[in-house]
Order: C-alpha cells, then structure tokens, then sequence
C-alpha cells in the first residue's frame, strides 16, 4: 500500500473483494517498476518488444480482434436523471447499472493482478490538475498510462486524506463484446470499463475522465474541458500566440497539432508549438483571458496515414519508449502501417498477427492501430508543455469536413456567434467511415461522443462562460477541405494552414480588416498570404466564396437538429439561427 488515504484504501478493498484478483499491486510510477511489468508481459505474450535499436524502449500489444475501437453504443451516462444525460448520450438509472456491472465484474480478476495506479490529468499541484486511480487487470493499461498520464506517488501526497479522485475500475474480464460497457457515474465521480482492452475504453484518463467527467466538473466549477488541440504560433518576432482547435475525426487535428509552417514560413522565422493535439482545459485567468493546459502526457495517435510527409513530428515523436498497438509487425522487430511508406515490408505479420502479404490487397495494419508516444519526445513540444498556469488562448477554431458550405476560414462576430458555430460543427463522411458518403454528421465542438452531460446544457454553459471571459479569444470556423465541381480539394492543407491559422490570429490582434458577409467576417482576399503557393486570387475568392442557397439548405438542417434538445435549447442559439437566417434571405 502506498496511501493511508482511507478513501482510496477502502474502495480499492471494495473492488478487489468484488473482482478477486489473486494480488493487488499498487504502481509506484517508477521505471524499474515499470520495466518489470513490460518484462512480466513479454512472458505472458500480452506485449512483444520491438527491435531495441530501431525502436528503442518501444513495445508491441494487439488488442482482440472484436476490440479495436471506442464503442459509442454501449458508452453510457448514469447520472441521477435522463433528462441530465441528454438526446445524444444513453442512459440508464444509476442503480440498474451498478447491479448490472456487478454480476459482470465479479470474480473477474480471479487468477489476475490488479494494479493500483495513481495518475494525475494536468502538472501535478497545478491548479488546473486533478487525480485520478484506475484499477486495471491489464498490464498494457498501466505501461500505456504511464505514457499518456503523470503517474506515481506524488498523486499520493497531492491528495492527502481528500476524497477529491476520480475513481476509475477496468477489467478485461471476458473481452465479451456483449458484455462491454463503458459507464460514466458523473455524481459519484466514477468511471467503470469492462469487458475491452481497446486504449481508448480502458485508458481512462482520457476521454471518460479528461472529457466526459472532466466536462461535468468544468460545468459545475467554471470551466471547460474540450476535445481540443492546442497549438503555439510563433511570429518572425518572436511572439507565440496560441490557438485551440477542435475538429471531429478524419480531418487532420493531430497534422494541426504538429504543424511545420511551409517552406517561405520557416524561412521568416515562423515556428509552430504543439501543446496538445487531443484535450484541452480552460479557465478564465484573472487578467480576463482564457488559459489551456493539455492534461495529457502523451500521444494516442492513430498510425495509418501517418509518414514524414504528412506528419514527420508525429512519427519522431513514436521512435522511442512507445506502445504500437495493431499495426504490421516487420520480421525485424520493426513496424509499418499503410500509409508509412511505399514498402510494405515481407515476413511480416497483420495487425490480428497472422502472416501478411501486402499483394493480397487487405490491409496489414487496422485503419485505427495507434501509437502512444510520450508527449516530451515530440521536436515540436512547446516549452509550455509543463507550465502549470498553462498558456493564454487568443483564438479557437472550430472545423469539419465540408465539401461545398463552409468557405476555407470566417470568423464570428463575438462569443455567443462563436457558440452558435461551434454547436452547428459537421463533418460529411468519406468512404473510409460507415454510412453514406457525403452525409452529414453534425458534432457539436467535436464533443458529440465525449460531452458528459445534456448538450443543449453545455452550449448553455458555453454562454455562460462568455460573461466570466472578459478578453475572450476570437472563434473560428476553418474548412480545409472544399472541393471543385470534379471533387479536387481547392486547398493544399497541411502546413499551409498556417495561412489561415495567422489571419485568425491577426483578426485576435486587431492587425488585419475582413468583411461582413451572412454568415460572420470574412477575410478580404488580399489578407491571406499566398506566397509560394500556386494559387491565384480568383481561387482563393472561390475557396471563401458562399453560397446563399446551400447556407439556407444548412439552416433547415440545423433548425431539425436543433429540434432534438427541446427545451433546453439555449434561446440564444436559435436566436442565431434566426439571425442567419434573416441574413441569407
Ligand atoms: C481519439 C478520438 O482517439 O477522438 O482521439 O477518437
Ligand atoms: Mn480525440
């Protein structure tokens, strides 16, 4: 034991009784420590080490073949009402979920360890942290948390005799997938997963803590927590502005994170700071801004897609002391996943581990295999990345995958407009998702699967932030991915966001005009720098052009969307949507 923290001590004996682990093991966070678990799971097969002088301190973990997602279906909200939960969550009283998880979480560490870690979200005794214990029969867990997590006994002495953890219970148990469930119990500040070993169900530092709970706790202390990047833009004079941004998945939030500016950029003296590329949370600072602390550690990356071309910081970030989860497994003790390179590798074993010929056509690596990189070995790491008061924000982006509607960047004309845009976030699919292409999935501050409680109560809480910011950050919708009449992208992307990513800046600084147009400001076409691109002015008018009929096609979707929150809709927002819509008329 290394707490008397009575708290801690008698809920873990309660869930030990519970789960009949053979032993408790209680993690100091200490190397050694850590490096006899990695041992202990190269025996048992749970981890496979990589070639040491490729990938050094790198191991290797296949989770189940039926296991190798976030499951948004049996992801559920208890708290004390339904209505509290919200349309975009499941619900079940809480009572009827905790006996449901007990008869599934019994005995099911029989035979097993349960390790005892305590990990921090945030720099531990900054005033933006707070603690957390997960209970775990997975030895992958702990070596991954350790990664994406400060874990060790600080946390300990950090918290003293306070009850103020969040409580987080994982087991395997069976990997029944009909028997998975990934609870959130907000009143209670607990958190229980069951029946995965898939990171982003079982690292509950996460999305369960540092977004689902984290989102409730902001709410009822005053502040945020967002599924956010955070990015420090560093000028030719050395000044660094830093920007958050929030975009559902498949549109580039971990390029953005890790930006190179381009060429012409680097030249000037341009530098780009990542301080996050997943969460972000937000307080008012007393000088009336808002401050943002990454709570995470570490990367949790998906690999495919991911080269020195399109993100090298990301793949430097990997080399050393990292978890590679489902890619291809090379002959050599090396990696690969599609994507990487155009040599897919011989010998190689697929990501469910059986031998792997890339001429068969099926992929090797899963589209969603993962690296979990610690964050201090990324080149681009801002040396903010430990400040405990965190680093102001001058703007937040909001964006998604748009074909025809959104123009490439408009700004909104003050913080509630802002709100209005961040709900009204959607994202069209691509092939690589399930269902239609080309169909909208609306998602709110990309926080749809993540937001702990009502939705239409967050965005109200949005609102009310605004009146306690009193030097807000300017908000912004960006839209990398406009097409042509042929389905081109009009916009190069990658480093040359950081165009955009400045003019969003300048307006902050007041140092750039834009126009008025329906839908908020827009850029005048001589104030995005196109130097050194092969683009002409008619195509960047074209890329901020908007189209009044699509728009008032937008609204009627958004008015139905709208619909689904009842009464709770903030009046606010629909006075937004009428606005817009008086505007487009
Ligand atoms: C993630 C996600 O893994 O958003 O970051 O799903
Ligand atoms: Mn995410």
């Amino acid at each position: 034991m290394l707490t008397e923290n009575k708290h801690i001590v008698n809920w873990v004996n309660e869930m030990a009784q519970l789960c009949c682990p053979d032993n408790i093991v209680w993690i100091d966070g200490s190397e050694s420590q850590l490096q006899s678990l990695r041992e202990e799971g190269f025996a048992t097969g749970e981890l496979i080490k990589l070639n040491d002088e490729l990938l050094p301190g790198c191991v290797y973990h296949r989770s189940a073949v039926n296991d190798v997602a976030r499951v948004e279906g049996r992801t559920y909200i208890c708290c004390e009402k339904e209505e509290d939960a919200g349309p975009t969550n499941n619900w079940m009283a809480p009572d009827e979920m905790y006996a449901k998880l007990k008869e599934i979480y019994k005995g099911s560490m029989a035979g097993r360890t349960m390790y005892v870690i305590p990990y921090s979200m945030g720099v531990v005794g900054s005033p933006f942290a707070k603690y957390g214990i997960e209970l775990t029969d997975s030895i992958y867990v702990v070596v991954s948390m350790a990664i994406m997590t400060r874990v060790g006994t600080d946390v300990y002495k950090a918290l003293g005799d306070s009850p103020d953890f969040i409580k987080g219970l994982h087991s395997k148990a069976e990997l029944d997938a009909e028997k998975r469930y990934i609870v959130h119990f907000p009143q209670d500040n607990t958190i229980m997963s069951v029946n995965s070993g898939y990171g982003g169900n079982v690292l509950l530092g996460k999305k369960c803590f540092a977004l689902r709970i984290a989102s409730c706790l902001g709410r009822d202390e005053g502040w945020l927590a967002e599924h956010m990047l955070i990015l420090g833009v560093e000028n030719p004079k050395g000044e660094v502005r830093y920007v958050c941004g929030a975009f559902p998945s498949a549109c580039g939030k971990t390029n953005l994170a890790m930006l190179i500016p381009p060429e012409g950029y680097r030249k000037d003296g341009w530098k780009c700071w990542c301080v996050g590329d997943d969460i972000a949370w937000l307080r008012p600072g007393p000088d009336g801004r808002l401050w943002a602390v990454n709570p995470e550690n570490g990367f949790f990356g998906v690999a495919p897609g991911t080269s020195s071309k399109t993100n090298p910081n990301a793949l430097a970030s990997a080399m050393k002391n990292s978890i590679f989860t489902n890619v291809v497994l090379k002959e050599d003790g090396g990696v690969w996943w599609e994507g990487m390179d155009k040599n897919p590798p011989k010998n190689a074993l697929d990501w469910k581990g059986n031998p792997w010929d890339s001429a068969s056509g099926v992929p090797g690596a899963h589209p969603n295999s993962r690296f979990t990189a610690p964050a201090k070995n990324c080149p681009c790491i801002s040396p903010e990345f430990e400040n405990p008061a965190g680093v102001p924000i001058s703007a937040i982006v909001f964006g998604g995958r748009r074909a025809k509607t959104a123009p490439l960047v408009y700004q909104s004309r003050d913080w509630d407009h802002g709100v209005f845009v961040g709900s009204i976030m959607a994202s069209e699919k691509t092939a690589a998702a399930e269902g239609k292409v080309g169909e909208t999935r609306r998602d709110p501050m990309a926080m749809l699967p993540f937001c702990g409680y009502h939705m239409a109560d967050y965005w109200q809480h949005w609102l009310d932030m605004g009146k306690k910011i009193t030097n807000p950050p300017v908000i912004a919708n960006v839209n990398w991915f406009r097409t042509d009449d042929e389905g081109h992208f009009l916009w190069p992307g990658f480093g040359d966001n950081l165009r955009v990513i400045r003019w969003v800046l300048e307006r902050a600084f007041g140092e750039v005009e834009a126009r008025e147009s329906e839908i908020g400001f827009l850029p005048n076409v001589e104030d995005i720098d196109l130097s050194g691109l092969d683009m002409s002015a008619d195509e960047l008018g074209e890329l901020l052009s908007v189209d009044k009929e699509l728009w008032l096609a937008e609204c009627e979707g958004i008015r139905e969307f709208y619909g689904k929150f009842g009464e709770k809709l903030p009046a606010k927002l629909m006075e937004e949507l009428e606005k817009l819509e008086g505007n487009l008329k």
